[in-house]
């Protein structure tokens, strides 16, 4: 496969101003025929060929302006279909077969259980018709949905049905217009037996617009959660960023067999079932809180994403870097605010910091792809994120509404690129943001090395700053960023901020510094006391940061920074420095002696009377195993499983009469509501069990069994259920396993969190549970939320996927090789554990390259072929 260049871009030379599709459906041979109305491109020369897409298309019949061609007027090609006469200006007419039962890709249109539904984004609807499939290429659209009445009693499809009617043999149809111009990759259709549930939103104009979620029916009962979401979304959109809804109907379905979370396709978005059907029952809280961010990142590209659109596949992260950062900020307003931050950066700083060291590393905006499916990644859509929240910061609130209104506006019904995006916050703001440019094309995670000294005599706090991004493949050089940091100098003697003047300019007690250069030295004057910096608070900028804090400094800013994430990130780091040291500990095979200031210091944590206890609990969460990983030079599970569990054992023994309080203290009776407060005391009422529980002692173990059986909520239940799968004690184990996997044998989202609990066992059998667990009847290897529950879940089960004997690997890349022709978009993101070989023992490499090299000796999808080439470079 030849790789695509954003240097190659050029318009395309025919548009669609306007697009007329009917569907026939069949399951094993759906009819497609397409009638656009295209016109050349008024920047192309007359005369050149017409180019469509298409993929496994059986074209039937083919026709310009009514004529049908002959064969030797039209030819069918490796991209699809070129015809090199046409007019500046014509109808094509073009007839399809395609079978969407045999799809398992799920790419196009395809069947899940007994409904058609598409997934376009990004190269689907090539799979559906020929069709100049890029995302520049904009029109209005009618869709005709014909299908079987009795089985397929509902046919949607993008925008507002305007007709519908019997036709002969048990056979209806519904016609769909969507007056706004999308691309193809925003086109969607569903039919089946679904049953809706409606409500509706008066948008800030006063327009009444139908809200619809469309499920089975047995999931009626788990859409309350998703519709409230849906209309906070959108009546925060209009509040927060003044854009509201523009058609007159709103539509969800929830279907089970999606390759990512959810689609937002104009008027009709297609979810995964796992993001948005909820119960108390059924789903935890932090399912609660992925559906509500999930349904309102889909809602929110209404704007950032539909109206305006991305002018080739290189600028994705325009639309989806964008769109997280307004889905994060609703989160943000709707929930606690320091604990959404947390749980971004906590996230970010462990996986996106590891794809940005490894070798599939690329910039925010690549400049190449082969398969631009892999580049649906935490790079574009998390690292774009964090740009876009570095810009806001940077021309600060009421700039950036001026931008994105100005962005909104000149470019509605436009595809549009990245700079036309920074250029709007340029000229809103009038500031120079040419360097900060380099954060979209450079690759790479930027490392600042802080050092400070306190003048006592002249009341002087200098600090000086070196900034440098480690080489990623293809980009052995990197420029200088322009890096916002946020800080103050927490005061030793006082605990408080001081006043910061910088050159003169006083800035207050929380101020943003500005590193544009390698290396630039920050000189404090006036500074009353000495202090201990406090930097990058709120993660000002996507960063690792290193400053020689001592112990003492880390537990001083734990107790007294100001800033809430900071005072988070100072526990996370003295827990790392008590965990490298037992690491080294358990390695040379010394006693291993607990740090008595960590232990003081979380003494001190669970005596703190707090309002906000999802915070507290965050704070009493030691660093995960992949965290604590990504600081080693070199990874060595073992000794990272045996060191953190060694901390969390030592701290539970130390404090067991706090954590035993902590959990008395926040037990709930009341019914479950998946609300900040309730969520906050469930979040510390499980760390507290969690803790207990890893002592095994009686009473840890009556009460995660009485929690267990109390079946009060899933958070409860799976936090209590996982702690006694992952019990040393066997009994504890198959006993709530069995009574759990029959109660719910019925709901394949519960049975999901089933699976993954039992392969994420520390204990050795895990293994053995994945191979015995893959011919369970609820496990399909062509549902890509069953495959990402069992066999995800059992790749980040550190000590068991690294095995020794390589049994972990092997089963890995057996999926893999399997997926790769049936789904290769998830065979590719499976094989993603891998290719990080290099972080690993030498032994360790040698079994991983191994496994990589015998799927590259495969037939390879170019999805799977562009990683493991990479892995292997
Ligand atoms: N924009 C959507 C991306 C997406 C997708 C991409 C590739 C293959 C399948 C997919 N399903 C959805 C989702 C989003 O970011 O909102
Ligand atoms: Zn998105």
């Amino acid at each position: 496969p030849q790789p695509t260049y954003l240097s190659d871009y050029r318009a395309p030379a025919y548009r669609v101003t306007h697009t007329e599709l009917t569907f026939d459906l069949d399951p094993a041979a759906t009819r497609v025929k397409a009638r656009l109305h295209l016109e050349r491109h008024p920047e192309r020369q007359a005369g050149e060929p017409l180019e469509l897409d298409g993929e496994q298309l059986d074209l039937k019949a083919i026709a310009i302006d009514g004529q049908p061609l002959g064969a030797d007027e039209y030819a069918l090609t490796e991209r699809g279909l070129r015809v090199d006469r046409v007019p500046e200006r014509f109808l094509l007419d073009t007839e399809v077969e395609i079978a969407p039962e045999d799809n398992t890709a799920l790419e196009g249109l395809y069947r899940s259980s007994g409904m058609f539904c598409t997934q376009c984004e990004a190269e689907g609807f090539r799979r559906i018709t020929f069709y100049p499939d890029r995302p520049d290429v904009m029109a209005t659209f009618s869709t005709t949905v014909i299908g079987d009445a009795a089985s397929l009693p509902v046919l949607l499809s993008n925008g507002n049905p305007v007709e519908r009617g019997s036709l002969p043999g048990e056979r209806h149809f519904v016609t769909w217009e969507d007056p706004h111009p999308k691309p193809s990759y925003l086109f969607a259709l569903v039919a089946g037996d679904l049953k809706k549930v409606e409500d509706r939103f008066i948008t800030l104009s006063g327009r009444e617009v139908s809200l619809q979620i469309w499920v089975e029916e047995e999931n009626l009962g788990k859409t309350d959660h998703a519709m409230a979401s849906l209309k906070r979304a959108m009546r925060w959109d209009e509040e927060t960023y003044g854009r509201e809804y523009d058609l007159d109907l709103f539509m969800i379905v929830a279907v089970n067999d999606f390759n990512m979370g959810a689609m937002e396709n104009k008027g009709l978005n297609i979810f995964n079932s796992a993001a948005v059907l909820t119960h108390p029952q059924t789903a935890t809280d932090a399912a609660f809180q992925r559906v509500e961010g999930i349904v309102a990142h889909e809602y929110f590209h209404n704007w950032s994403g539909n109206r305006v659109t991305c002018r080739d596949w290189f600028q994705l992260s325009l639309k989806e870097g964008f769109t997280v950062f307004r889905d994060q900020c609703f989160s943000a307003d709707t929930n606690s605010a320091p604990v959404k931050r947390i749980e971004e950066v906590s996230f970010f700083r462990t996986a996106q910091f590891a794809e940005d060291a490894g070798p599939t590393a690329h910039p925010v905006r690549p400049d190449h792809y082969i398969e631009i499916g892999n580049f649906y990644t935490l790079t574009i859509y998390e690292k774009g994120a964090e740009i876009v929240r570095m810009l806001r910061n940077l021309v600060g609130w009421e700039a950036f509404r001026r931008g994105a209104d100005r962005y909104f506006a000149r470019f509605d019904g436009q595809a549009v690129t990245i700079e036309d995006f920074v250029g709007c916050m340029a000229e809103a703001s009038g500031q120079d943001l040419d360097q900060f440019m380099r954060w979209y094309s450079q690759a790479g995670t930027p490392e600042i090395d802080a050092h400070g000294e306190y003048d006592y005599a002249n009341g002087v706090y200098r600090l000086v700053l070196r900034q440098r991004t480690p080489a990623t493949p293809g980009q052995p050089d990197k420029q200088a960023l322009h890096i916002p940091i946020r800080l103050g100098l927490v005061g030793t003697k006082t605990g408080r901020d001081l006043a910061l003047t910088l050159d003169g300019e006083a800035l207050g007690r929380d101020a943003v510094i500005h590193l544009r250069e390698d290396e630039q030295e920050f000189v404090f004057t006036d500074v009353e006391e000495a202090p201990v910096p406090s930097l990058l608070r709120g993660f000002s900028a996507p960063v690792k940061l290193h400053y020689p804090y001592s112990r003492e400094d880390l537990a001083f800013l734990l107790a007294n920074d100001s800033d809430g994430f900071n005072r988070w990130d100072a526990g996370q780091r003295l827990a790392l420095l008590a965990l490298d040291d037992l690491i080294a500990a358990h390695r040379n095979g010394v006693e291993k002696v607990m740090d008595p200031r960590v232990v003081e210091a979380f003494r001190a944590l669970l005596d703190t009377d707090t309002d906000d206890k999802a915070v507290l609990a965050e704070m009493l969460t030691l660093p995960s195993e992949a965290y604590i990983a990504e600081q080693q030079p070199l990874v060595d599970v073992d000794a990272i499983h045996a060191a953190r569990l060694f901390v969390k054992q030592s701290l539970a023994l130390a404090l067991r009469d706090d954590f035993l309080r902590v959990y008395e203290a926040n037990r709930l009776d009341a019914p479950y509501a998946p609300e900040p407060e309730q969520i906050g005391a469930r979040s510390l009422k499980n760390v507290a069990l969690s803790y207990l529980m890893s002592i095994e002692d009686e009473e840890g173990i009556e009460l995660a069994r009485r929690q267990f059986e109390a079946d009060h909520n899933m958070s409860d239940v799976r936090q209590a259920l996982t702690l006694l799968t992952h019990s040393s004690r066997g009994d504890l184990a198959d006993p709530a396993l069995r009574a759990f996997g029959e109660k719910w044998a019925h709901d394949p989202l519960v049975m999901d969190q089933w699976f993954s609990i039992q392969v994420m066992r520390p204990q050795s059998d895990a293994l053995d549970r994945v191979k015995f667990l893959m011919d369970h009847p609820a496990f399909s290897l062509t549902n890509p939320n069953k495959v990402r529950a069992l066999i995800g879940a059992f790749a980040q089960n550190r000590v068991n996927f690294h095995r020794l004997d390589g049994e972990g690997y092997k089963l890995l890349a057996d999926v893999v090789i399997e997926l790769n022709r049936l789904n290769p978009e998830i065979a590719a993101r499976l094989v993603t554990p891998l290719t990080r070989w290099q972080r690993f023992d030498e032994a360790r490499q040698t079994l991983m390259k191994a496994e990589l090299e015998r799927i590259r000796g495969e037939a390879l999808s170019p999805n799977v072929y562009e990683v493991i080439e990479k892995a292997l470079a």
